[in-house]
């Protein structure tokens, strides 16, 4: 029983210490990067579509996607124009800085200037893991009802950035915004939302905007 904790910290050291590395060898190149978390099914590899699709003739972009299994995800990316890496984490519900550590060599950092990371479909487990990405971004959506930041505070609290998926779906589920923000608000005062829609492409300009603007220059 006494040995519990050390082992726990040991773990988080050693991902701490892998994604200082991580972050160091995406300064080196000047590549931004961010972490994309939210549950199954929110709508982070459309948002991801929509962003190399849009971005992609001005900005070369690669996606690293993590999934249990299949590479449907990463084929998506790739069709959209991304250089796109799978990663199965063979059921570990996250990723960590190791499986980004073992999926940058795949790629030419000095050819790319964004990097974005499809985390695991989760909203408890991603959160506690420091990739050395430099923003987390979490993407909820309409279907999953108005409670979630009640609910999953640990990930609402940690994230950069809120993009709030599928709004053309608001007039058919019931979904208090005003109670969902008071939520955000009162674990993460001030963060940067953005409401959009993959689906009719409604908000995705102010989100492609801020996301330009992180860039390096
Ligand atoms: N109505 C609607 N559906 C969406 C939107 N964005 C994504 N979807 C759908 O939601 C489902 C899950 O999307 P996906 O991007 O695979 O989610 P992921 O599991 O978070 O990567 C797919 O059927 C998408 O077509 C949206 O803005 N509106
Ligand atoms: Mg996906």
């Amino acid at each position: 029983m006494n040995n519990r904790i050390p082992v726990v910290e040991n773990i988080l050291s050693a991902n701490e210490r892998i994604a200082n590395q991580n972050r160091q060898l995406l300064e080196d190149a000047r590549v931004f990067s961010i972490n994309m978390m939210a549950s199954p099914g929110a709508g982070k590899t459309s948002l991801i579509e929509k962003t190399v699709s849009r971005l992609g003739t001005q900005t070369k972009i690669a996606v690293i996607d993590g999934d249990i299994a299949t590479s449907l995800d990463a084929d998506r990316a790739a069709a959209a124009g991304a250089i796109a890496v799978q990663i199965n984490t063979g059921g570990d519900c996250h990723l960590d800085a190791i499986m980004l550590h073992e999926a940058l060599p795949k790629i030419d950092l000095n050819e790319i200037s964004l990097l974005i990371v499809e985390n695991v479909g989760n909203l408890v487990c991603p959160a506690n893991f420091r990739l050395g990405t430099h923003k987390s971004i979490l993407i909820a959506s309409i279907p999953e009802g108005d409670d979630k930041p009640y609910k999953y505070p640990g990930m609402y609290r940690g994230v950069d950035a809120l993009v709030i998926n599928k709004i053309d779906l608001l007039p058919y589920i019931p979904f208090r915004m005003d109670y969902f923000r008071q939520g955000v608000e009162i674990l993460n005062p001030g963060l940067e939302t953005f409401p959009l829609s993959c689906q009719t492409g409604e908000g995705i300009p102010a989100w492609l905007d801020w996301l330009t603007a992180q860039l390096w220059k």
